[in-house]
């Protein structure tokens, strides 16, 4: 019998390209069918064809209260009652501006966005403005939404199709900006050292998850904060994955170091459209109206999805909740790690907070290169495999994975023994 999937995926590639309205979810990299889902509820989400799949992608990061919490859907139905936009100011924007500023210290001020894209977008902007320079370094594999500049050797979607510089971006922008590698801080050196006083800025994922998960090495990002400050360059944090991810306070909280400016998205928006940028107050009054930098959006401060991320943003807050993901987070890694380990397949794993990362490869991967070198058509079949199996991870080898507050003991239990019996016939 055909698969609803199928069906409206064969309709959906007559009118919209690829059938998706986002490249990473056409399931292009690991190949299939992608799922249409109807609904979800807590940790589950169903497809068309009503198969419930415990889900690890949390609509890439958003969903950490759980799929319909309903504290989020009441407060996006009471807002929704009082009206669906205003295009002007409304109190409740300013709430979760101060909210987002106590919760977080790098915040001195905070302009509300309709997208991590638009976010990083405008904080390059800003810094350029600022500083008055035009050179930005990014890092390979690392992504930051579709604005120009910036999908120069990006990760995610982009590196999921290994192309990871995108046709119609010009030479001109894009040679405006300078790719290191990730971890490299003898590199990071080395540019400033050549060209430090034409940076405006420095954008980086603090964890990156748009190349699987990559943790920072503490020399990296030190190093990062001190050459910034030695030549008058901005340090953007780009946390639109792991703000409110890797902990409270992200993963500038854990690590302990200080942006000039932070960009949010995701878990702030609750699943409905709403991202940030932010930090030092000086370089923020450079935006208009106040300042000379332009930036603007019918959408910002959406009622709707104000009310969705500043429920969120307060249901994250309760006593013991980060405690509780990352405990599962790591429940999880490990068990499916022991089991692989069991089975004799090369395989590691590890996770930061709420958010984790899978590998096909012996030891967990610290650069886009050993990232690169794990297999990835063994991570193709093991996704589907797991998929049979009723559970729904990323699909893609170059995405970080996610628990929420909706998943359980049992959730984890599951889907352990769901990867020890794909590990059992792997052979
Ligand atoms: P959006 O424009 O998709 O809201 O955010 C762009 C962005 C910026 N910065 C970081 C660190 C991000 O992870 C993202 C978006 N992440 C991808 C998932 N890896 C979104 C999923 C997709 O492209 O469909």
């Amino acid at each position: 019998m055909t698969s609803h999937n199928e069906e409206l995926f064969e309709q959906s590639q007559r009118v919209i390209p690829g059938g998706v309205n986002s490249p990473v979810r056409a399931f292009r990299s690991v190949g299939g069918t992608p799922l249409f889902f109807q609904r979800g509820q807590g940790a589950y989400v169903w497809d068309a064809d009503d198969k419930r799949y415990i889900d690890y992608v949390n609509s890439w990061g958003p969903m950490i209260v759980g799929h319909c919490h309903p504290g989020v859907v009441k407060a996006v139905q009471d807002a929704a009652a009082q009206g669906l936009g205003f295009g002007a100011p409304t109190a409740a924007e300013l709430e979760i501006a101060e909210e987002l500023c106590r919760i977080l210290p790098a915040l001195e001020m905070v302009r509300l966005v309709s997208s991590g894209t638009e976010a990083t977008m405008t904080a390059i902007r800003l810094a350029r403005g600022y500083t008055g320079r035009s050179r930005i370094i990014k890092f390979e594999g690392c992504y930051h939404g579709h604005s120009d500049g910036l999908l120069v050797k990006a990760g995610s979607g982009a590196l999921t199709f290994g192309q990871p510089s995108s046709s119609g971006v010009p030479a001109e922008i894009a040679s405006l900006t300078t790719v290191l590698d990730y971890n490299d801080a003898a590199g990071l050196e080395k540019a400033f050292a050549e060209s430090g006083d034409e940076i405006a800025a420095v954008i980086v994922e603090p964890v990156a998850g748009n190349m699987n998960l990559i943790l920072p090495k503490r020399e990296f990002l030190d190093a990062m904060r001190r050459l910034c400050t030695q030549h008058g360059a901005v340090l953007i944090l780009d946390e639109v994955m792991s703000g409110f991810r890797v902990g409270l306070t992200g993963a500038h909280g854990h690590y302990g170091i200080q942006p000039d400016l932070l960009t949010l998205g995701k878990v702030m928006g609750g699943g409905l459209p709403a991202a940030a940028f932010g930090g030092r107050a000086d370089i923020m009054k450079h935006l208009a109206p106040l300042g000379p930098v332009y930036q603007a959006g019918t959408l910002s401060g959406n009622p709707l999805a104000v009310a969705a991320g500043l429920t969120t943003l307060r249901l994250v807050q309760a006593a013991g909740f980060y405690e509780r993901l990352t405990k599962l987070a790591q429940d999880m890694t490990e068990g499916i790690a022991a089991s692989a380990k069991r089975h004799g397949i090369a395989f590691s794993a590890q996770s930061i907070g709420s958010m984790f990362g899978l590998y096909f490869g012996a030891t967990v991967p610290t650069s886009y290169a050993e990232i690169m070198a794990c297999d990835k058509q063994a991570f193709n079949r093991f996704f589907h495999a797991m998929l049979n199996e009723g559970v729904y991870l990323a699909p893609s080898a170059f995405e970080a994975g996610f628990v929420s507050a909706a998943h359980t003991d049992a959730d984890i239990e599951a889907t352990i023994a769901a990867a020890d019996k794909v590990f059992a016939g792997w052979k």
